[in-house]
């Protein structure tokens, strides 16, 4: 099973056995005063900058979110996708809680994007999967709903299914489904990751879908954050992650993820590690 997203002339595949994909994350004001900012002020510089930058380092898809306070999603999210376009050919993902922007912005994508996100919401059902069946977009699913976000493994499986059940019933395929089992802080809950990764792991078993997460989420509130991103993304591609949201900009992640690659099987012969070291 392949999940397949495109940008001009650019197709991107992921899945499992397959090489590791890296969504990239820095296009998102939370966090970023300066961002913020300079999006209230309907400005889209670093918006330019940040998608030049990722996809230099090997961003393979844009995730692109210009939610804050004061910002008016639905006009500006289309136009940080037309900026985005203009400097990178790497397809992108929508990545807002506001369905209205959304479907604006995939009206001026000619390619096929990737949204972030769906829950196991009715509402948020309701809203967003006959846009996917529409459009043939593929979707991030959150293991979440009414009730919030399960502390434990059984009540997110049991969320991925109902939104696998109702999908199907749809006509979308479940290639187009990317599963997110939930990535939070691991400072204030010490057994967070490993929630997050056995989820994971017992999805894929079952299921051999896509997957993701943010994985920068595991390390708010600690020190050495980079470290902590990579390892987990690390544990993360033993475990069936497809395709982590991540900063590409962290030095050594990339190399991390192909030697994660090779020792998880995803890399035939080591021909994508050992062609990294030659000249
Ligand atoms: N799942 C899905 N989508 C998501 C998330 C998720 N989108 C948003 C977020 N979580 C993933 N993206 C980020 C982006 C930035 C950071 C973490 C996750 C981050 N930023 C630094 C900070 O806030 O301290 C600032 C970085 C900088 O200034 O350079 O940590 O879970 N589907």
């Amino acid at each position: 099973m392949e999940t397949v997203v495109t940008g001009k002339g650019t197709e991107v595949k992921f899945g499992q056995g397959l090489p590791t994909v890296m969504i990239a994350e820095r296009i998102n004001p939370t966090g970023r005063k300066s961002l913020a900012e300079e999006l209230k002020q309907g400005k889209l510089d670093i918006v330019r900058e940040d998608a030049r930058k990722q996809t230099e380092a090997g961003g393979h898809i844009i995730d692109i979110n210009v939610g804050a306070v004061g910002v008016d999603e639905v006009d500006m999210l289309p136009r940080a996708v037309q900026v985005v376009m203009e400097e990178s050919n790497q397809p992108i993902c929508l990545d807002s809680a506001n369905p209205e922007a959304l479907k604006a912005a995939i009206k001026i994508y000619p390619y096929k994007v990737l949204i972030n996100s769906v829950t196991g919401e009715e509402k948020s059902m309701e809203n967003l999967l006959p846009v996917v069946a529409e459009s043939g977009s593929a979707i991030i699913c959150l293991m979440l709903d009414e009730d919030g976000i399960p502390d434990n493994v059984a009540k997110r499986l049991q969320i991925a299914k109902k939104i696998i059940a109702r999908t199907e019933s749809m006509g979308i395929k479940i290639e187009d489904l990317v599963f997110d089992s939930l990535v939070m802080t691991n400072s204030t809950n010490t057994e967070s990751a490993k929630i997050t990764i056995e989820t994971m792991r017992q999805l894929v078993a079952e299921y051999g879908v896509s997957t993701t997460g943010g994985y920068s989420n595991v390390s708010y509130g600690m020190p050495n954050r980079d470290l902590l991103n990579i390892q987990f993304i690390s544990m993360g591609i033993m475990n069936g992650l497809t395709a982590p949201i991540t900063d590409p900009l962290i030095p050594g992640l990339a190399e991390a993820m192909r030697a994660s690659d090779f020792l998880a099987g995803r890399d035939a012969y080591g021909m994508n590690f050992i062609s990294s070291y030659r000249k």
